[in-house]
């Protein structure tokens, strides 16, 4: 565990993620990581449910991660704080949030699956963070473990430049004739075996076995030839044929994965723990400290126009990032990325998104579901805050006298819903304040109570992630409730443009009220869901444009015709008019509210669905039962392509159709198919969808 006498330099630091497909084996090499750093003396194991990172109960049970662990151990020279995440595209969210706050990360691919769909989907959140990151391709112990496979589809389908520093000696499990052993390290021309007896706690290194010699040259002259254009000094050793010094061969890798030019590929097997320890060594060699990052980019709260950066330096202004919220009886516990300055317990931190101080408590260093208290915490540290009250992930915290606001964390869209109401009056106020606890913890997950029906609809990224929020408030809240079937989580967007006038020309209470506001609304393609924006030249006078502009964003969040949320709408304010005696800001508010009714009444609705990218890998005899399977749920299949002795089939079709799927596909193919569903986009629903909602 973690101390406070743990004295660091900055350099020493590796804040890193784990991020990989479902049942990769990110978990299972972390608890590896966590026996050899000797932090644990027990190694757990993901199907008995005893790992120190998936500690919840539901995780357990279920054999997966579903929420993200933070843990610390020391590894050789290197401090490293490493964040399992979950592959399960349920939980993407605990990726996002985790990527958008860490240097570096292990990106684990299984060796017999090679690059899946969710391995696509954490790498390009990866470059969207611009994560640098190294590779390690796991299960060489399974039947079919393909490790040159794997490293092409990582060069072809995630364009990326794998660099091979381990090749693999043997592949498959024990009892085939050349079952997969160790590794052969292409820097120090070693071969590294684990023996079984220390559960692979003792590395030995030997020498390269004679048959995998030929092989191994020929990998590390091509990890060489690779590394040529990144360093005069390698390439004039190169060309003049003199030896390459292994140190200098470590300095350029690490100059070219921490500049995002290449991806260090490693391999083993987790499970049978070969190859771990070469990944903690390659963690601390080649992903980069706080110090190696750029500055943290910001700007100013009042001018989101300047921009602003904090060096990772102590004595830099203090600015932080909260990325996760763990709710807990005692108060809530808030996870901090600390960019610069220092941040000491018993002080108050400005949050410049709600323009107040809050009170910094305690500090925590966690240890998945341990924590222990510290003094203090500097630019770099990860740390767990108690006495926030009123900050949500995506927050930056800062010096008061200094503020600055960190880009925020972008989360996507939910796709599904499900109706729960109480049993009793009394369990309705302990499930409005459960689900405002959950709401908390997870930006993905949304609950709106209906004074109307008194049901609530909890919505979510998926059926998985529902299922689990309905455990936790039976189980862990203990409440009552009755929990309807999940449905889709529709949209409405406008088909086309249209221009209004909304008016008010009413008396009230003796007094004649006038003004009239003109707008524009349009379907429009961007990041946020409805854009409120000011046309050129708008002849209104300041104080009616504000409230203009107040109301028409509430309506816009407020929902459409038919009640669901809107999207992909765009509102421009493109005039009024105002009376000399008869305007007042009243007046422009329900002027701007009547526009907004009658621009949606005009343009006409559409209702838009999720649609959800899908791809199912199954073996080439149950192809036709599957492609006309698919054709009955209205997909559209986009490609099929062999991969081994199976074929992957891509394809779009709405959520709508899809429910159960998994289950649907097991009988197909007896359980020898697999598929993953991603939320793709929101595409306009059939007529007869919307015609039920009339
Ligand atoms: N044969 C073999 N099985 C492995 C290996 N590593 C992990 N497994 C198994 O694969 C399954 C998934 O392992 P996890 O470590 O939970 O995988 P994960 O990537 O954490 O999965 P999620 O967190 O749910 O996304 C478990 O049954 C592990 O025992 C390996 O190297 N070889
Ligand atoms: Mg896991």
């Amino acid at each position: 565990m973690l101390s406070n006498a743990m004295a660091r330099q900055l350099s020493q630091l590796r804040n890193i993620g784990i991020i990989a497909h479902i049942d990769a084996g990110k978990t299972t090499l972390t608890e590896r990581m966590l026996f050899y750093s000797g932090t644990t003396h027990r190694m757990g194991d993901v199907d008995r449910g005893n790992t120190v990172t998936d500690f919840d109960p539901e995780e357990q049970e279920r054999g997966i991660t579903i929420q993200a662990a933070c843990v610390t151990f020391r590894w050789k020279d290197s401090i490293v704080n490493l964040i399992d995440t979950p592959g399960h595209v349920d939980f993407t969210a605990e990726v996002e949030r985790s990527l958008r706050v860490l240097d570096g990360g292990v990106v684990v691919f299984s060796a017999r699956e090679g690059v899946e769909a969710q391995s696509e989907t954490v790498w390009r959140q990866a470059d969207h963070y611009n994560v640098p990151r190294i590779a390690f391709i796991n299960k060489m112990d399974r039947e079919g473990a393909d490790f040159y496979g794997t490293v092409d589809e990582i060069r072809k389908r995630l364009e990326a430049h794998p660099l091979v520093i381990q090749i693999p000696i043997g592949v498959g499990p024990p009892h085939m004739p050349d079952a997969f052993r160790g590794v052969v390290d292409l820097l120090r021309m070693k071969m590294l075996t684990f023996p079984s007896e220390s559960q692979g706690a003792q590395v030995v290194e030997g020498d390269i076995p004679a048959d995998v010699q030929a092989d191994a040259e020929l990998w590390r002259g091509q990890m060489l030839d690779q590394l040529f254009d990144f360093s005069n000094e390698l390439a004039e050793l190169l060309l003049a044929e003199e030896a390459v010094p292994e140190e200098l061969i470590r300095r350029v890798i690490r100059d070219a994965t921490i500049h995002s030019l290449v991806v260090p590929v490693l391999c083993g097997s987790a499970l049978d723990h070969v190859g771990v320890q070469p990944v903690l060594d390659a963690v601390s060699y080649y992903l980069p400290s706080p110090a190696d990052k750029p500055p943290v980019e910001g700007v100013e709260p009042a001018k989101p126009d300047v921009s602003i950066t904090r060096k990772p330096e102590i004595d830099q202004p203090f600015c932080g990032l909260v990325f996760k919220i763990q709710a807990d009886k005692h108060g809530d516990l808030h996870y901090v990325r600390i960019y610069s300055g220092e941040l000491k317990g018993n002080t108050r931190a400005y949050n410049p998104r709600t323009d107040k101080k809050e009170n910094i408590s305690q500090l925590w260093h966690v240890q998945a579901d341990r924590r222990e208290q510290v003094e203090r915490v500097e630019a770099g540290d990860i740390v767990g805050i108690i006495g926030l009250r009123h900050s949500v992930t995506g927050d930056t915290l800062c010096d008061p006298k200094e503020p600055i606001v960190l880009e925020a964390i972008s989360f996507p869209e939910t796709v599904i819903s499900m109706a729960i109401e109480p049993e009793s009056s009394a369990d309705r106020k302990k499930l409005s304040d459960a689900l405002d606890m959950l709401k908390r913890q997870d930006p993905t997950f949304r609950a709106q109570e209906s004074p109307e029906t008194g049901q609530t609809l909890i919505s979510g990224m998926g059926e998985l992630h529902l299922e689990v929020i309905k455990h936790r408030l039976l189980r862990d809240f203990k409440l009552n409730v009755r929990v309807h079937k999940p449905r889709v989580s529709y949209r409405e967007t406008v088909p086309k443009a249209v221009e209004v006038t909304g008016e008010c020309h009413q008396a009230v209470g003796g007094q004649n009220l006038f003004a009239k506001v003109r707008i524009r609304v349009e379907p429009f393609d961007g990041d946020q869901p409805v854009l409120v924006t000011l046309g050129p030249g708008i002849a209104l006078p300041p104080e009616y444009l504000a409230p203009v502009l107040e109301v028409l964003t509430q309506q816009g969040e407020g929902g459409g015709s038919l009640g669901f949320p809107l999207m992909k709408v765009k509102v421009t304010i493109l005039g009024g008019e105002a009376h000399e005696t008869e305007s007042n800001e009243i007046a422009f508010r329900r002027a701007a509210a009547d526009a907004f009714h009658k621009a949606l009444q005009a343009a006409g609705i559409v209702v838009l669905e999720p649609i959800m990218k899908i791809e199912i890998v199954v073996p080439e005899e149950y192809m036709g039962d599957f492609v006309a399977d698919l054709q009955q749920r209205r997909a559209v299949i986009t490609q099929t392509h062999p991969r081994g002795r199976n074929t992957v089939i891509e394809a779009e079709a709405p959520l709508a159709t899809l429910f159960g799927y998994s289950g649907a596909m097991r009988g197909l193919s007896q359980g020898r198919a697999s598929a993953s569903l991603t939320p793709s986009h929101y595409g306009p629903a059939p007529p007869e969808v919307a015609q039920g909602f009339l």
